[in-house]
């Protein structure tokens, strides 16, 4: 019997600030009707899914941008979202702010199944730009002022009858997400993201955006044998343009679907789970082939070391 599972991912357009949850909502639904009328299983949203991507912009006292996280999942405004995806039986990976109980701030994404029980949740681990106001840049990416980096770590659920992981943005930079998952098994993993073409720290980097975005993903999903759905939010937001080029890869590091705009835009993949293992069982066999008594620095320190 084949694994397959019809996969949507979503991307979405730019949404501006004045725009309201409800207006969100609604686009995401449109998005999940569209999918389960591509027959997909489940549907990926982006990172911060339901507002604009805040972080651009400083503000002294953080409790002001409350508004944009959520306390609840489902809430009142996002019950819709859940209840369509139970009707049409559809699961779906969304992203957003998470405030919790305590006030801890979290960038987190929640995987939903097909019956609308939220089966994970992830936050987000590696927590780019920086802490403080830096007033001379165009624009601000204080995601380390409004988010706290989970020390959660990178988990793998039974899900969707496959081995399901999640990661966030920049986390999909770095080998370290994509191994924690590979050897717990993972044969899918889903990535929402929201990155600015513009490098402020390095603008010599913004014409390879796209290309670093694939170069890390292709890479990620071949040397652990896994499909990676990466979804962005993209366009023109608030003046800040972000990329786009959503995709689908295989484990074979193949990219089998492309976002063609920076708007609204599902993009449909059937991806067959048992495709893991022509990695994962040769090149990929980890227990057969990994070393890892001499990788030891990778866990026993942070920063580069010189002898
Ligand atoms: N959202 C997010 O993590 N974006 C970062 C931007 C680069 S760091 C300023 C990314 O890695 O795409």
């Amino acid at each position: 019997m084949t694994r397959i599972i019809t996969i949507g991912a979503a991307q979405l357009g730019p949404i501006q600030r004045e725009h309201t949850r409800e207006q969100v909502v609604t686009r995401l639904i449109a998005l999940l009707r569209q999918a389960h009328a591509a027959g997909c299983d489940l549907v990926v949203f982006p990172e911060l899914a339901l507002t604009t991507f805040f972080p651009r912009w400083f503000v002294k006292n953080i409790s002001e941008t409350d508004h944009y996280y959520e306390t609840e999942m489902p809430s009142p405004v996002t019950a819709p979202l859940f209840k369509e995806a139970k009707k049409l039986g559809i699961g779906f990976c969304l992203g957003y702010a998470e405030l919790t109980n305590n006030g801890e701030r979290f960038n987190t994404q929640i995987l939903v199944e097909k019956d609308g029980t939220v089966v994970a949740k992830y936050r987000k681990v590696h927590i780019p730009g920086h802490e403080e106001h830096e007033p001379d840049r165009a624009f601000q990416h204080a995601e380390r002022y409004y988010f706290t980096p989970s020390n959660e770590g990178f988990g793998v659920w039974n899900a969707f009858g496959s081995r399901v992981g999640m990661m966030i943005c920049n986390d999909r930079r770095w080998p370290e997400s994509y191994r924690v998952m590979g050897l717990q098994g993972v044969e899918l993993i889903l990535c929402g993201y929201n990155t600015p073409i513009h490098y402020i720290p390095d603008p010599s980097q913004d014409i390879l955006q796209g290309f670093h975005n694939a170069l890390v993903m292709q890479s990620g999903a071949y040397q652990n044998g896994t499909w990676v759905v990466g979804v962005a939010k993209a366009g023109v937001e608030e003046g800040v343009d972000s990329l786009g080029q959503s995709m689908i890869v295989a484990p074979s590091g193949q990219i089998i679907a492309q976002a063609l705009t920076t708007d609204d835009e599902l993009l449909v993949a059937h991806c067959d789970m048992d495709w893991c293992q022509k990695y994962t069982k040769t090149l990929f066999d980890f227990d057969r082939y990994r070393r890892p008594e001499v990788y030891t620095r990778i866990t026993a320190q942070r920063g580069v070391e010189l002898d």
